[in-house]
């Protein structure tokens, strides 16, 4: 093994220590001091998402929960202030566009009976989180992709709109003079917004939509709208989502891995350091790719973790008021 991967792996292991002495544990060993997932149930309503977006739409998915709503609306809801916020370069409209210049956007949902609803690689329209809630409830299927997802969203009433925004054109444009692809560490603070609540009657649901990496490949699909690896949940669990580099999030099977961890009884924040980790040990780059995931356990605890430091998520809780939370990062420089 190089030094220097070997160095890294020791430091790894040093720093996760540090989380609940996590250490290097793998899904095949089994912990007999976790047990089984205790039950807290003063803690619901509970709201938490990714980056700093995510103070807008937890304000929104509170306002459902703490009015009696479910956490499928909350989350469905509070996900829609990012993709129709312009500003939001990373998220509906005014996401930065492939390099092709056509704004092309992924997004999936997820509910307590484990129904899910999925859209990629879809053009034209405004909250690709709306259209994937309808796949869950109206189609057969689970996902739907490009020209046919689009047909679908029109057939329900979903309108087209220009997604570029004179901003993500300028921007494109400028990619545009030399066109080099490669991915960046924690742009400007906001990207993909993942979100999951539980609601007062204890049901999780989760959301996740994004406008994936700019300037990818025309018809580059990430991990945003695949049930699994940017969002899973299991009623009896938890959920969790995921940002960053999506290639490295499909690869590690991200956000199902955090819940079944959770299954064997990691917290929350113990899920997210091993997904992490794995990740850090498993991809060939670490030191130039950010990936962040967040959990939420089923009786209302959160953890979120980060391969580098920037990556921050949202909580809203009866004993937490909206707020920031910088998640532990687990690369040592
Ligand atoms: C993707 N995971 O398409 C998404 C985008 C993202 O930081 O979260 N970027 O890969």
């Amino acid at each position: 093994m190089p030094q220097n991967r070997k160095q890294f792996l020791q430091k790894s292991l040093a720093g996760l220590a540090g989380f609940g002495g996590l250490g290097m544990r793998s899904l095949t060993q089994s912990d007999p001091k976790k047990g089984r997932l205790r039950s807290n149930q003063t803690q619901k309503p509970v709201v938490v998402s990714t980056w700093i977006h995510g103070i807008k739409a937890n304000e929104v998915a509170w306002k459902v929960l703490s009015e009696g709503g479910s956490a499928l609306d909350a989350v469905e809801f509070g996900v829609k202030t990012a993709e129709a916020d312009p500003e939001n370069q990373s998220v509906g409209l005014g996401g930065f566009p492939d390099r092709e210049g056509r704004v092309t956007l992924d997004a999936c949902i997820m509910n307590h009976e484990q129904q899910c609803g999925s859209v990629a690689f879809l053009e034209h329209i405004v909250h690709p989180i709306s259209v994937a809630r309808k796949v869950m409830e109206d189609t057969p299927h689970v996902m739907l992709v490009g020209a046919g997802a689009l047909q679908f969203a029109e057939s329900q009433g979903f309108e087209r709109q220009n997604l570029l925004t004179e901003a993500s054109e300028k921007a494109w444009r400028k990619w545009l003079e030399d066109s080099k692809y490669a991915p960046v560490i924690n742009v400007e603070n906001h990207d993909t917004i993942g979100m999951l609540a539980l609601d007062e009657e204890g049901n999780l649901s989760g959301a996740c939509t994004t406008s994936g990496a700019a300037y990818k490949m025309h018809g580059r699909v990430g991990d945003s709208p695949i049930i699994g690896a940017g969002l899973y949940l299991d009623n009896e669990v938890g959920g969790a989502v995921a940002t960053g580099l999506g290639e490295a999030v499909i690869r590690s099977a991200g956000a199902s891995v955090a819940v079944e961890l959770m299954r064997q009884g990691y917290s929350p924040q113990e899920a997210c350091d091993e997904v992490i980790a794995r990740i850090i040990r498993k991809e060939k780059n670490p030191e130039s790719l950010q990936v962040g995931v967040i959990a939420l356990s089923k009786d209302g605890s959160v953890g979120g973790s980060a391969i580098h430091p920037g990556f921050n998520y949202a909580l809203q809780s009866n004993v937490h008021a909206n707020g920031m939370i910088d998640a532990p990062h687990l690369f040592d420089q």
